[in-house]
């Protein structure tokens, strides 16, 4: 075969390059990887099917086209070359002899989650390229290096071997073996990945090095290919530096929860009479909610001698309320305050209000919903309710219906923002409030006063707590929780109050995650994530190492209260500064459980199998760059000996 390729402008070296292995192993991958630059995507955990499609004629496919020509046209050490790559189908049964014809180069491929296409390489392979190209060099590959990533991931292992034979009993290929073998049949070995797309060059470079210099030990005149080197050495492939997990924290659904119970009517202890048809409501969200409903609710108690008083109720109507005299706010029509010992005779609830009936029971309802959540449908925004909302007070709502009515809903965004932030500061104030409390809870021998309507709303286990015969709390009016932290307690209230994150120092964070993660509120559990993760992060600023040791006691606490997140972060911090830990705080470490070290040992990076790689790159280059320094001296020498020799024959003539 011609070793010059004429086609071109200039001369270049031709190299065929015959590419074997056993089939699936990925050697059309590899040439398609090389020949036209792409790649394929990583393995999926949903993937149904390995998709692979055997090739079937051993031909030059990839010689037809023209971009294809030039990508194979490139330079190795200085010397221009025309690479040719042959696939071939591998199938042990088939004859693949005219591919192997006039080849200068092998490359023999083995997959290196696939030890048995490996055992294969000596058992097939080696004798099958002695017959037919015995003076052929030959480059030995190990491909889909990038299982050496995956292979950690045991969702995927297991997909890959319920798919494929192949991956039955699986372990990788080390780089080690991979060596040794080539070793054993004089060839150089190399890693490459279709999908990092990493070694793919260094095959096709090195086994052009490889025909180069068999070309230059029997074309001695070629002086052009003197520069050519040995096939180099690959360095290991360093993963990327996986990016540390973030801290999700879920939606609020503080309004949602709100409205739920608006519409559950649980632990009400208001009943709007509306057009003769009750509703029910919580007293303690309406005063967050509203001013007015906060005034009037308290009023009573101001007015109380202007009120009719009999054994069983209060009733005021036409009273002093807001501090003036004269009548209740339009829209009141009357409050009546019943006395406990009797509310089970006339009204199951405390307090009772008589809306005026110009307020229909429908519009009334949208009132309660936009107060319990600061949003209503765009249908539900009507002049009636616009005209409702101003007798009542209710500025926000005026503003909302009247954007709505304006065709500027878009401004409610604002409006809503207001509502929530004005909310959530009345709601806070009422913690530990008496007014309207209908709870008490005993921690660390004091007391807490709260409100059912929130702590229900909020919460799922207290709403079982406080339903009716679940749980022995449910009658009692004092709860008393052991062992449980006072402030962290007020914490986790005023979440359930606001919705929002209570203001926490990193000290307490600790104490309310751990009630958080009792009482169910996985919300709270993240934002309390979140705040030590954005602590650490400022304390590494200075120094990364500075958190390590808090980093461990985060990681343990983290399991023991369900903090999968933060475990998480803390899981690739020690993956990820492993070496610097074991020395800083070894004890520490020992001491975790043997789970989740090896959990971090999987995680680790750099990995460990980069570290032994790396470390042989290390001593493989120093022992080659020895190797040329010892060999340049002894050409030296030569030199200087076979000068000697001269003047020596000089003198004596
Ligand atoms: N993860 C991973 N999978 C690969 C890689 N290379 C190939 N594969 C997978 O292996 C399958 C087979 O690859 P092919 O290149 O068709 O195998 P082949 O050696 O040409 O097989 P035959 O033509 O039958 O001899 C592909 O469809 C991919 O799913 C790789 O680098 N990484
Ligand atoms: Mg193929």
């Amino acid at each position: 075969m011609d070793e010059i390729d004429y086609d071109q402008e200039l001369p270049r070296e031709l190299i065929k390059c015959v590419v074997i292995g056993d089939t699936g192993v990925g050697k059309s991958r590899l040439i398609c990887a090389e020949a036209l630059g792409v790649g394929i995507l990583p393995p999926q955990p949903s993937q149904k099917q390995h998709v692979h499609f055997p090739t079937v004629f051993a031909i030059d496919q990839y010689h037809v086209s023209q971009e294809i020509r030039k990508r194979g046209n490139f330079k190795v050490d200085g010397v221009d070359v025309a690479l040719r790559l042959w696939d071939t189908f591998g199938d042990h049964e088939f004859n693949r002899k005219f591919a192997y014809q006039h080849a200068h180069v092998v490359v023999l491929c083995f997959a290196i989650n696939c030890p048995n296409t490996f055992k294969n390489v000596n058992a097939v392979w080696y004798s099958e390229i002695k017959r037919y190209c015995p003076r052929t060099p030959i480059i030995l590959v190990g491909t889909q290096s990038d299982w050496r990533m995956h292979f950690k991931n045991s969702s995927l292992v297991n997909v890959s071997r319920s798919l494929s034979k192949r991956m039955q009993d699986c372990s990788l290929v080390t780089p080690d073996m991979g060596r040794q073998v080539a070793r054993e049949i004089g060839a150089s070995y190399y890693e490459a990945s279709v999908v990092t797309m990493w070694g793919i060059h260094d095959v096709f470079e090195n086994a052009v090095r490889a025909a180069l210099i068999t070309r230059r030990q029997t074309r001695f005149w070629s002086s052009h290919l003197k520069g050519v080197s040995k096939p180099q050495l690959q360095p290991p492939y360093l993963p990327d530096k996986p990016d540390a997990p973030g801290i999700n924290v879920e939606v609020s659904t503080y309004k949602e929860n709100l409205l739920a119970l608006l519409h559950s009517g649980m632990c009400a202890d208001v009943e709007f009479l509306v057009r003769g048809q009750a509703i029910q409501a919580h007293r303690a969200v309406l005063c967050a909610a509203a001013p007015v409903f906060a005034e009037l609710f308290s009023a009573k108690e101001l007015v109380i001698n202007s009120g009719i008083r009999t054994p069983r109720r209060l009733v005021f109507q036409d009273a002093l309320v807001f501090g003036k005299a004269g009548s209740l706010p339009r829209g009141f029509v009357a409050i009546t305050s019943y006395n406990k010992t009797w509310v089970s005779d006339e009204c199951s609830f405390e307090v009772q209000v008589i809306i005026d009936n110009f307020v229909s029971h429908k519009t009334f309802m949208y009132i309660l919903e936009f107060l319990y959540s600061g949003v209503l449908p765009v249908e539900a925004c009507t002049d009636e309710l616009e005209e409702a909302a101003q007798d009542l007070q209710i500025c926000n709502l005026v503003d909302y219906v009247t954007n709505v009515l304006n065709n500027v809903g878009y401004m409610n965004t604002e409006v809503h923002s207001n509502f929530i932030r004005g909310m959530a500061s009345c709601s806070k104030k009422l913690v530990n409030t008496q007014m309207f409390s209908d709870i008490v809870f005993k921690i660390e021998g004091r007391i807490i006063l709260a409100h059912k309507s929130f702590l229900v709303a909020q919460c799922e286990m207290m709403a079982a707590m406080f339903m009716a015969g679940h749980f022995k709390e449910s009658g009692v009016q004092v709860v008393e929780f052991k062992d449980t932290n006072f402030d962290a307690f007020l914490k986790v209230l005023e979440f359930l109050y606001t919705g929002q994150c209570p203001c926490l120092a990193l000290d307490d964070t600790l104490a309310v995650m751990a009630l958080a993660n009792f009482f169910c509120l996985p919300r709270l559990v993240a934002l309390c994530e979140q705040v030590i993760v954005k602590e650490l992060q400022v304390s590494m600023a200075s120094d990364e190492m500075a958190v390590a040791e808090d980093v461990i006691g985060y990681l343990v606490e983290s399991q023991v209260h369900n903090a999968s997140q933060l475990e998480a972060w803390c899981i690739h911090f020690i993956s990820t500064h492993y070496n610097a830990i074991c020395r800083k705080c070894p004890k520490l470490v020992k001491n975790l459980d043997t789970s989740t070290l090896k959990n971090i040992e999987e995680k680790r990076w750099p990995p460990s199998w980069y570290i032994v790689e790396a470390d042989w790159y290390e001593k493989a280059a120093e022992q080659i760059n020895n190797e040329k320094i010892a060999e340049k001296l002894r050409k030296s020498h030569k030199q200087v000996r076979r000068k000697q020799k001269c003047t020596c024959l000089r003198v004596s003539a």
